[in-house]
């Protein structure tokens, strides 16, 4: 950051942070004798919807992702000899949509595969990017959302229909399962939330965690299990509420299907041999237990202690047990669903499969751990091809090096990122992005009821000189390829040039007479509506559509929040600095977006069920003589953010991104803090500084993730840029449903540095 004490005389412009899924509204301040390119000043913005002034330390930071040392200016591509080229934009939007095509009518289109689409700040390219994968045949595509949320998606399939989240503001009890969102967040205004819960002597907190976080710290009830046993400790909890009658009887009745059933598998469990295996006190679990049965509201939050650990999905299973058995669904400070202004995934609970290894699809999304066993084999259905935007998975997949060496079996790699990233450096072709403050972003993170906001950010600087907005670059790959029916190109630029309504009626008409058009959409308003807004702005043209959709989806509830019609929703999304509440629905509302005709929740999921009796205590237990510790691979720290800044330069603190071990493991390996050591898998080994933490249980450690970017070349020592998790973790170990990885649970040995 540059000297914030420099005068304000530069210009505040709103926006917001986009290092995690809050996206808090920030001001941030340009100085005008750097032509307004340095971030001088970040301050949280009071007039945001949802977050209202608040962020956490990280956003202050932000100028070392705009201004990183390591931004891309041109277009690259790989030579015969393995280095770079740098060439003009006409030349790599040729060569590539030549090279997908061919990859397309060689193989099919399905062997190209997609990954990424957005992080935690830009979805709006991503938007764009489904009108080529169409044109181009893809069928296949995943994200991170396959690395976390994948499980629990198709359980809420079977539950709500879509997506749930909590209202921690108003819960009298929050309960949080493998989740920090002290440093984490999640929830919106996180610290400020958490020590409002924690000071209010009416409401609690209970903290399933086998370290003592920082949220931890907060809590009222810290259930300490170990690494790897949630299933256990959660199956007690139930079997409590159960036993001891502690579920809301009334809600039961009235809004479940088939308790009977599921009570008993409940009440065949022994609490107190379920308590010791996960090494809770039995007393703590039952208090903890009447605490929730005794709450007029619960919400819960499961996060990635729990999803990318053993027992993945049924741990999401459980969870959702707790607050559907105790009533908590769609009133104030229960769970609920929400609207969406654009819907980040498919939930179903019917799964596709992959081509190779018939693994299931969930979320829409092939799992990230089995993306390189369909590419490594000689299988004629292989991907061949895949276009890669706004992510690293040659960092954040499972097993680096097997990913790295899918990706050099491929006929062609394409990257879209603002930096030359570990997967970049494995492309054959690299496009500069835009930054997201050099052009319209927003995330589809809106997960709010029963008031939803969405909120489209205004570009703040012009485009690096070489990069394009993602909307650009596929639109021209999409020209080049030739796709859109001329007639009705033709017939909406007409239409565009008139206004409105009868931008909407021809619309209409197309999508009646012209097939393609509604897979074609983001693309055709980018070339019609969008070419009657100045140049900026263009990529602003796929908010009519969304508009649209919501105003179809969501009437009423669009008008309760001031919007007429979905042109005044448009008009209000594009002028709204600060976000704008698109939907307003009542508590009852939660209601409607439950699928099932008798708006009863089935509660048996049989394939859980049966794992739930298969449990083995043994299998819990990962670790052997040679890896004799459970490695947390991936914790959130103050100075984590993903590899959203790729130069370390941004932390204060936490620089090498210790590795924290408990007091008496360092001791049995006589480590001191600041003392190198190597951690060994069964992958992979990696040095990292030693930092004794006393909230670690003994043969528990922890490394944050985010780390092991290399700026200038690979060989860089370790040590001093912290550990690539993913060089230590087995792309094998994952969830037996979704494939979810097992990373906050790989078996590792510690040993000293000589
Ligand atoms: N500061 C910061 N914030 C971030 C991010 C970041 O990189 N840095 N990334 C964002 C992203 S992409 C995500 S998905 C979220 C993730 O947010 P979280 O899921 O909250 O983050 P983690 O720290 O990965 O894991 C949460 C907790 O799981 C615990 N845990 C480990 N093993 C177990 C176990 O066996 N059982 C249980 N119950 N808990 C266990 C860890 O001790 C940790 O406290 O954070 C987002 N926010
Ligand atoms: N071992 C281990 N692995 C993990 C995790 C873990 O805890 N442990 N966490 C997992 C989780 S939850 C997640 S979410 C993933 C995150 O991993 P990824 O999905 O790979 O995403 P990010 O690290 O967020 O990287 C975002 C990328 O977007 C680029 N970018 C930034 N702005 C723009 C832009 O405007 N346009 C384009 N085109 N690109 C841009 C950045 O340079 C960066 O390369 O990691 C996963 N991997
Ligand atoms: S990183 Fe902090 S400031 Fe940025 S969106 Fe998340 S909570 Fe807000
Ligand atoms: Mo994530």
């Amino acid at each position: 950051m540059a000297d914030i004490t420099k005068s304000e005389t530069g210009n505040w412009h709103k926006t917001a942070c986009i290092l995690c899924e809050n996206n808090c509204g920030i001001q941030i301040l340009t100085d005008p004798e750097t032509s307004g390119r340095t971030f001088l000043k970040i301050r949280g913005d009071k007039d945001h919807v949802s977050t209202q002034g608040y962020t956490c330390n990280k956003a202050l930071r932000l100028d070392h992702y705009q201004n990183g040392a390591d931004r891309l200016t041109s277009p690259l591509r790989r030579e015969a000899d393995g280095s770079f080229t740098e060439i003009d934009w006409d030349t790599a939007i040729r060569e590539i949509a030549q090279k997908f095509a061919a990859v397309r009518d060689t193989h099919g289109g399905d062997k190209i595969f997609y990954y990424g689409g957005g992080g935690q700040g830009n979805h709006l390219g991503g938007a764009y990017a489904g009108p080529f994968l169409r044109a181009i045949g893809s069928r296949y595509h995943s994200s991170a959302l396959a690395q976390e949320k994948a499980g629990e998606a198709w359980v809420d399939a079977h539950f709500t229909g879509g997506h749930t989240h909590g209202d921690f503001e108003h819960a009298e009890v929050s309960i949080f399962f493998g989740k920090n969102p002290y440093q984490s967040h999640g929830v919106s205004r996180a610290r400020t939330v958490l020590k409002e819960i924690s000071k209010d002597p009416a409401r609690s907190m209970i903290v399933v965690d086998p370290v003592r976080t920082e949220t931890a710290d907060l809590a009222d009830f810290h259930l300490q299990v170990k690494p790897g046993t949630d299933a256990w400790c959660v199956i007690a909890l139930i079997a409590i509420l159960i036993e001891e009658n502690l579920v809301d009887e009334d809600f039961i009745a009235e809004h479940t299907r088939d308790y009977d059933e599921l009570q008993r598998h409940f009440r065949a469990v022994d609490i107190a041999e379920y308590a010791a295996i996960c090494g809770i006190d039995d007393d703590l679990l039952r208090r903890a237990a009447r605490r929730i049965g005794a709450a007029s509201s619960v919400s819960t939050y499961e996060d990635l202690g729990v999803q990318q650990s053993l027992n993945s999905t049924l741990m999401s299973y459980l969870n959702k047990l707790v607050w559907l058995l105790t009533g908590n669904f769609g009133k104030q400070g229960g769970m609920h669903p929400h609207s969406s202004f654009a819907p980040l995934a498919r939930y179903s609970t019917e799964f596709r499969y992959t081509p190779v290894t018939g693994s299931r699809i969930a979320l829409g999304m092939v799992p990230a751990n089995v993306i390189a066993e369909e590419i490594l084999t000689d299988h004629p259905d292989r991907f061949r091809a895949m276009l890669i935007e706004s992510s690293n998975p040659a960092h954040s997949l499972a097993d680096s090096a097997t990913f790295r060496e899918a990706l050099d079996a491929l006929e062609l790699v394409v990257v879209i990122d603002v930096v030359l990233t570990e997967t970049a450096k494995r492309a054959d072709y690299v496009l500069p992005a835009a930054s997201q403050y050099e052009k319209w972003e927003s995330t589809f993170f809106n997960f709010h009821f029963p008031k939803n906001s969405f909120h489209l950010r205004e570009p703040i600087l012009e485009p690096l000189p070489g990069t394009l907005p993602e909307p650009e670059i596929y639109a021209r790959l999409l020209r080049e390829i030739g796709v859109g029916k001329k007639r009705t190109l033709t017939a909406l630029r007409a239409a565009a040039t008139l206004g409105r309504k009868p931008f909407r009626y021809t619309f209409a008409a197309c999508a009646l007479l012209d097939k393609e058009t509604i897979g074609l959409t983001p693309y055709l308003l980018y070339e019609t509506l969008g070419a009657t807004l100045p140049a900026r702005d263009r990529s602003t043209s796929v908010i009519w559509a969304l508009a649209e959709i919501t105003a179809r989806s969501y009437p009423k509830a669009m008008k309760a929040a001031g919007h007429r019609d979905a042109d005044a929703l448009f008009d209000a999304v594009i002028a709204g600095r600060s976000g704008v509440v698109f939907t307003e629905e009542s508590e009852d509302d939660a209601w409607n977006y439950i699928p099932h005709d008798d708006k009863k929740f089935p509660l048996l999921i049989p394939e859980l069920l049966a794992m739930l009796h298969e449990l083995d205590p043994a299998s819990a237990v990962q670790t052997s003589d040679e890896f004799p510790l459970v490695l947390s691979a991936g914790q959130r720290r103050q100075f984590t953010a993903n590899t959203i800044f790729h130069d370390p330069s941004w932390r204060l603190k936490d620089k090498n991104g210790a590795l924290r071990m408990a007091p008496a493991d360092a001791d049995a390996l006589s480590l001191a803090a600041g003392d190198v050591a190597r951690v060994v898998t069964n992958r992979g080994a990696a040095l990292a500084e030693v930092e004794i933490d006393a909230r670690m249980q003994t043969g528990h450690a922890a490394l944050p993730n985010g780390f092991g970017l290399n700026l200038t070349d690979e060989a860089t020592d370790p040590a001093l840029v912290g550990v690539a998790l993913n060089e230590l973790t087995d792309a094998q170990r994952r969830d037996p449903i979704v494939g979810t990885p097992w990373h906050k649970n790989v078996p590792a040995r510690i040993e000293p540095v000589g």
